[in-house]
């Protein structure tokens, strides 16, 4: 594989004139290694800066208005803007595993659950860079949350956590992840190419209640639509501007890693990804494998590696696409590196505007064990375990216990909902109330919906006798393709995932990191 990756990699280079700009005024990484005696493909292997920011669904470059995401919206002007990128987990641990692995959940082991103990036989594509010469490193939130192996305490790279700044608000981190980040490029060999993790820790709550309207100027009038879940009231739509705000913050700081890029001559050769490990923290939203949660900004820039800038693509892309496109960029070798295999499918079709020779008309989606307190003996200690397929207009989704409630038990405060104004308006109109029942109630075994007509799948047609032959055949595709990636819940063995142990639950050991 690493030797093909490097030819592939070569071959978009030099489709792309590259080997024109080697040099071009850089000083460090790809521009120092051109200048080497080994020119070649490995000596312009990119740097890559991936920013992932926490429970962000929005961007300014789809055409939010009341979102600011001026630095994520020049990437998409300057490289690719993708309009189906999905996360298979929409939820911080589960998500940023499917990231680092290039595998589906059901594959990860523990790492299928939120806040497990991540297994040690995962090992990641910027620890896989790291043993090809690249130097890796991150600020802020890395894989978390969770507890990582003692002798695996970097899958993301060197912590560079130490410069802190004044927060804008009491929610924002004050982590200053630019001021990190240039303690990362001071400290990158002049010969090495980098790669860094910039995990924001927005726009992750809790927030500081009117921040939006207060310290961001914004609108309540502005805020829309609403999805159809929700009561419109100011605190709902106070907490939209809030998040905003937060979502504003982590963007800032991504434009100040780019301009600094720029000033040092990095830019041409640095792939820039900016994204989220899954949607905004509100009820039907993160958590779920609805559109809300799963569907996620996500812009690439790469000005020596990507044809035809200011494109937008509507392709779609899984996060586990991600792991195969760095390494194959980075000419590494996953396999020979100790990674497991790896199920997504590289985008670099995409980058060099070839047509993708992928199937790419279906994407997979699940979850199992969330925020639920894992308490044996009670209901709270197990998962709510979904799998879901996208193709076409359509998502099918199957629940596989329907005694079980989607968020946790409301007698135990509904712990997979994060807590705030939008959630606590939605819980004060009752269990009687619609919006109660679709943000919190107990769902049916099968749920479809059109999302051309319907993105806050709030209408399901899964009973609807018109589209009986659909669910069948959406079902029968389902289940067939996570049988293939050896699915436990295909076995009849998913109750693995509700007995992984979890470092949060302090009546359980912390010993076993296998089942
Ligand atoms: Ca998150």
């Amino acid at each position: 594989m690493g030797k093909t990756c490097l030819t592939r990699a070569a071959v978009i280079i030099v489709l792309l004139g590259a080997a024109s700009l080697v040099g071009a005024g850089e000083s460090r990484g790809p521009a120092g290694a051109g200048a080497r005696s080994d020119a070649g493909a490995a000596a312009a292997r990119p740097n890559i800066l991936f920013a992932i920011a926490d429970d962000m669904g929005h961007a300014s470059a789809y055409g939010t208005r009341w979102v600011k995401t001026p630095n994520f919206d020049r990437l998409a002007s300057r490289g690719i803007l993708f309009l189906n990128a999905y996360t298979p987990n929409a939820k911080c641990s589960p998500s940023r595993a499917c990231i680092l692995t290039g595998r589906n959940p059901w594959q990860l082991e523990a790492a299928a659950n939120h806040w497990p103990y991540y297994p040690p036989k995962f090992k990641s594509w910027m620890e896989a860079l790291g043993d090809s010469g690249y130097f890796v490193g991150y600020t802020g939130k890395g894989w978390a949350p969770g507890t990582l192996p003692p002798e695996r305490k970097n899958i993301t790279g060197k912590a560079f956590q130490r410069r802190r700044l004044e927060k804008p608000t009491s929610g924002i981190s004050d982590v200053d992840y630019f001021v990190n980040f240039r303690d990362f490029l001071a400290d990158c060999p002049k010969d090495a190419p980098f790669c860094f993790w910039y995990g924001g820790h927005e726009p992750h709550r809790p927030y500081e209640y009117g921040s939006g309207v207060a310290k961001g100027h914004y609108k309540v009038e502005d805020v829309g639509p609403l999805p159809r879940y929700w009561p419109d009231t100011e605190a709902v739509r106070n907490d939209m501007l809030d998040y905003a705000f937060e979502i504003a913050h982590f963007d800032r700081q991504l434009g100040r890693m780019l301009d600094i890029l720029a000033e040092q001559g990095l830019l041409e050769n640095t792939l820039v990804v900016a994204t989220s490990d899954n949607g905004p923290p509100f009820p039907r939203m993160k958590g779920h494998p609805f559109e809300a949660a799963c569907h996620l900004p996500l812009a690439m820039m790469w000005p020596r590696g990507i044809a035809a800038p200011g494109r937008k693509t509507d392709a779609l892309v899984s996060f586990i696409d991600f792991a195969p496109t760095f390494l194959e960029v980075a000419g590494a070798d996953g396999a020979r590196a100790g990674m497991q295999p790896i199920t997504g499918t590289s985008l670099t079709d995409l980058f060099a505007k070839r047509t993708p020779a992928l199937d790419r008309s279906t994407l997979l989606m699940g979850r199992e064990r969330n925020d639920t307190r894992c308490r044996p003996g009670t209901e709270s200690g197990l998962g709510y375990a979904v799998r879901a397929l996208r193709e076409g207009d359509f998502v099918y989704l199957h629940n596989f216990d329907l005694s079980r409630w989607p968020c946790g038990n409301p007698e135990l405060g509904l712990k997979d909902t994060d807590n705030g104004p939008t959630k606590s308006a939605v819980e004060a109109l009752g269990e009687s109330n619609r919006y109660w029942q679709l943000c919190f109630g107990k769902r049916p075994a099968a749920e479809l919906y059109n999302l051309k007509t319907d993105a806050d799948c709030v209408n399901n047609l899964a009973a609807d006798p018109a589209h009986q032959s659909q669910v069948k055949a959406m079902q029968e595709k389902l289940f067939s393709r996570l049988r293939e990636q050896g699915d436990p819940r295909m076995e009849g063995k998913g109750d693995v995932f509700d007995n992984y142990p979890t470092p949060n639950s302090a009546p359980w050991p912390a010993a076993p990191l296998q089942p």
